[in-house]
């Protein structure tokens, strides 16, 4: 049994991680073993509800997002190498008070992903991503592209707890036990390069562009359409519920650019949703587009910008990428 603090030491020393970044990942890992502890009897303390606040998003905050983000900020504040913290539930980035020198990491987080799930027992995650920001002072230090990232990962709350973490070479996923540690249940995870299912919100057909259209007619097809084999269609509505079934047997998830989604440039959030799920999902052997490049090369204008997300199987993601291609 590996606990996440003897991996992260060995992974230190084996992918030339210093040992302020592993801590800064168990910080953010105690973060989430305490919204999966919160998660677990919320019903009954009453933490179900809407918080009767609107986020940056424009979207109504749960009592649960609210909670989620005042766990992370508690953490990541005790953290002295951490000296920012952008979060999807905070319109401004967030600077802790460091000495200086210290603070070297900028955190970026959406501290409960999914909350519309959470009132059906669905799966829920915590998505993070750790930056350099060496001066820990400039916001614009954050505005880097995702290849940048140090480390990135997310914890999906589920039938069990799973952790999942990158710092960019390999994915390792732990499951919290009932004595709140992190153990080693999976280490580097591959994603199966072929796939016969795909993920996306169907009921948004008529604003999909020509390739998304081109792509799920295809798959629609089954074994006699040009694909040549019959897909299933899963979407939970989770992104890091479903993009956890991706990274353990395959698959794609597709939030595309379309007609409504086009003047907000996508509908998932660059920062904290899209760059961690691209690393992740590229350190296991898969692909991260927006349909014309590379999500981990988009450089945000902002932090809250939002990105068209195609990502999973290579064979998926290069099958959609071939009509994107046309369309250029
Ligand atoms: P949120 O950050 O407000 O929870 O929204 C992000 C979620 C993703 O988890 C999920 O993939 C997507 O929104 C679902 O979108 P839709 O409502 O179109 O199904
Ligand atoms: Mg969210």
């Amino acid at each position: 049994m590996t606990k996440l603090s003897d991996w992260l030491q060995t992974t230190a020393a084996r992918q030339n991680v210093t040992h302020d970044l592993t801590q800064t990942i168990a910080t953010i890992a105690a973060a989430c073993a305490e919204i999966a502890a919160i998660l677990r009897t919320a019903p009954i303390e009453g933490l179900s509800g809407l918080a009767g606040a609107t986020n940056v998003q424009g979207e109504a905050q749960k009592q649960l997002d609210v909670v989620s983000n005042d766990i992370f900020i508690k953490h990541l504040q005790q953290n002295p190498d951490i000296s920012i913290l952008v979060s999807e539930e905070l319109n401004q980035a967030l600077h802790f008070e460091r000495e200086t020198g210290a603070g070297r990491y900028a955190v970026a987080c959406d501290p409960l992903d999914g909350s519309s799930n959470l009132d059906v027992n669905v799966t829920v995650g915590s998505i993070f991503s750790v930056l350099e920001a060496p001066s820990g002072v400039r916001d614009v230090e954050l505005l880097q592209p995702g290849v940048r990232q140090l480390a990135a990962g997310y914890a999906a709350y589920g039938n069990s707890t799973s952790l999942v973490l990158t710092f960019g070479k390999s994915v390792a996923v732990f499951t919290l036990d009932a004595a709140g540690e992190f153990i080693l249940t999976k280490d580097d995870v591959t994603i199966p390069s072929a796939s016969a299912e795909y993920a996306i919100n169907a009921a948004r057909e008529r604003f999909w562009d020509a390739a998304t259209l081109a792509y799920v007619d295809e798959s629609v097809a089954g074994e006699t359409g040009p694909a040549g084999k019959r897909y299933n269609m899963r979407w939970v509505g989770s992104m890091v519920a479903d993009i956890h079934r991706i990274l353990m047997r395959g698959g794609i998830f597709l939030y595309p650019l379309d007609s409504e989604t086009l003047a907000k440039g996508g509908r998932l959030r660059l920062l904290y949703e899209a760059n961690p799920m691209a690393l992740l999902v590229e350190a296991a052997g898969g692909k991260a587009t927006t349909g014309l490049g590379r999500i981990l090369e988009v450089m945000p204008a902002n932090i809250h910008q939002r990105v068209p997300v195609i990502l999973g199987s290579a064979e998926e993601v290069e099958r959609i990428e071939r009509h994107y291609a046309v369309l250029k």
